[in-house]
This record gives C-alpha cells, sequence and structure tokens, in this order.
C-alpha cells in the first residue's frame, strides 16, 4: 500500500487552540506527516513557543494567536494568511475549554462561554477556510475535535456535553454543504485524555478508578495516541470519508 495515501506533503494546516494538549500533539503528528502547521492559540506567547518547539523539530510552522469566537478576529486572521499567500489545506478545529458545574447553578454568562468556545468557533473558523478551499476550486480537509460527551452525557459538564453534541451535527451539516466541493469534514472523538483540562478528574482518585474501570483498555489516553486519526482524516486515505466522528476512547463508548 502506498505510503503517499497518508502524508501530508505540501499541505497547510492550521490546528486551533494548538499550544499546548491534544491540539499541541496533534498539530505535531501532523508536522511529522509533513505538513506545514500553523498554531492557534489566545496566549500569544504559548503559542509562539510551541511553534518555535516543532521548528526547533525542523518543521515548518508559525502562530497565529486569534480569538477563535470572535468573527472579526477571525476574518483578521484569515486575512493575514491571505496576504502571505498561506493556502489552509486542513483546519483541525480543535480549541475547547471546560466548565464543571450542575447546570441549576451555572451562570449564563459560563454557558455562552462554553458553547461558543467549543462549538461557534469551529462554525466561524471552518466557515472562514471553507470559503477560501471553495473559492481555490475545491479540496480540503475541516477535523472538527469531538468527545465522549458528542454521544453521551455526564452530570456538571452541560454546556461542554451541548457543545460537542453539536460538534458531531455540525460535522454532518459541514459534509453535507462541502463533500460537492471536494472538502471531507469528519471528527475525532477523545476519551479521556492525559490533559491539563482533565488534570483535576486525573488526581481525583474516585474519577481515576472509575475511568480505568469503565474503559476497556483500563487506563486515561494519551494526546499523542490521536495523531493517527488525525493523519488519517488530514490525508488522502480519507477522501471518501465525510461526516464521520473516529472515537479514540480506549472502548469506552462500545461497553456498558
Ligand atoms: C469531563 C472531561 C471530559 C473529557 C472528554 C471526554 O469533565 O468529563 O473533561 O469532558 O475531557 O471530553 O471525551
Amino acid at each position: 500500500m502506498s505510503t503517499q495515501l497518508f502524508s501530508l506533503a505540501g499541505r497547510t494546516a492550521l490546528v486551533t487552540g494548538s499550544s499546548r494538549g491534544l491540539g499541541f500533539a496533534i498539530a505535531r503528528g501532523l508536522a511529522e506527516a509533513g505538513a506545514a502547521v500553523v498554531l492557534n492559540g489566545t496566549d500569544a506567547g504559548r503559542t509562539e513557543r510551541a511553534a518555535a518547539e516543532l521548528a526547533g523539530a525542523g518543521h515548518s510552522t508559525r502562530a497565529l494567536a486569534f480569538d477563535v469566537t470572535d468573527d472579526a478576529a477571525v476574518a483578521a486572521a484569515f486575512k493575514t494568511l491571505d496576504d502571505e499567500g498561506v493556502a489552509i489545506d486542513i483546519l483541525v478545529n480543535n480549541a475547547g475549554i471546560q466548565f464543571r458545574k450542575p447546570m441549576v447553578e451555572l451562570d449564563v454568562a459560563d454557558w455562552r462561554r462554553v458553547i461558543e468556545t467549543n462549538l461557534t468557533s469551529a462554525f466561524l473558523v471552518g466557515r472562514a477556510a471553507a470559503r477560501r478551499m471553495i473559492a481555490r476550486g475545491g479540496g480540503g480537509k475541516v477535523i472538527n475535535i469531538g468527545s465522549l460527551t458528542s454521544e453521551v452525557a455526564r452530570a456538571t459538564v452541560a454546556p461542554y456535553t451541548a457543545a460537542k453534541g453539536g460538534i458531531k451535527l455540525l460535522t454532518r451539516s459541514m459534509a453535507a454543504e462541502w463533500a460537492e466541493h471536494g472538502i471531507q469534514a469528519n471528527a475525532i472523538g477523545p476519551g479521556y485524555m492525559l490533559t491539563d483540562m482533565n488534570q483535576a478528574l486525573i488526581e481525583n482518585r474516585d474519577f481515576d478508578a472509575w475511568v480505568k474501570s469503565r474503559t476497556p483498555a483500563r487506563r486515561w489516553g494519551r494526546p499523542e495516541e490521536l495523531i493517527g486519526a488525525a493523519v488519517f482524516l488530514a490525508s488522502p486515505a480519507s477522501d471518501y470519508v465525510n461526516g464521520q466522528i473516529i472515537y479514540v476512547d480506549g472502548g469506552m463508548l462500545a461497553v456498558l
């Protein structure tokens, strides 16, 4: 089988929320598969340092700090890329936050912040990228980052769950409208991963024990374990895959 199927040589990827965590792991994996990678975050310093780390490993990277929830900021960021002649072939909508509180105690501002960051941003950045992919004659990849909560709920994370459920059907909406333009829109659903966002859960002995007993693999996932699915969905190997979500969850969703 040709390894070219999984090569990203000559392609440019934008990964939102990639200054650390899952986004940084995915950005590094796409770079290792040959892509030039634009890293994004809200913290310019952290994003620059992340890009420099990948550049130090010999990869073609740049940092582009902008607020993915702000339509004007997204438009300005893509104009910067346009002006520099940078065409985004692969978009990974990874930016996301978590906020754990029972709904009856939740402020509407907290609800809106999570929905805007975890769902609306994928629409805003996806729309900007797709407009350009279509204007260039089509072709491109959009990979949205979902969650176990794209399928099932857990108490105290309602806005995150609603957003990630939305990511699953936004992905299908993107497929419905953009597949005819040669753009494949799909998603990855990470399981319980060892990330900063989950640190409080990892350190909680009861929650840690629950994850390990509830997951057939009997362990938390490592961010780099998302790279295979990301490279597959970013590469020619997935040119006939549309609207799908691939769960990388140690089997958690497969069992009761
Ligand atoms: C939580 C966690 C989860 C995981 C992940 C699972 O509080 O339950 O943060 O949301 O991060 O999304 O797929």
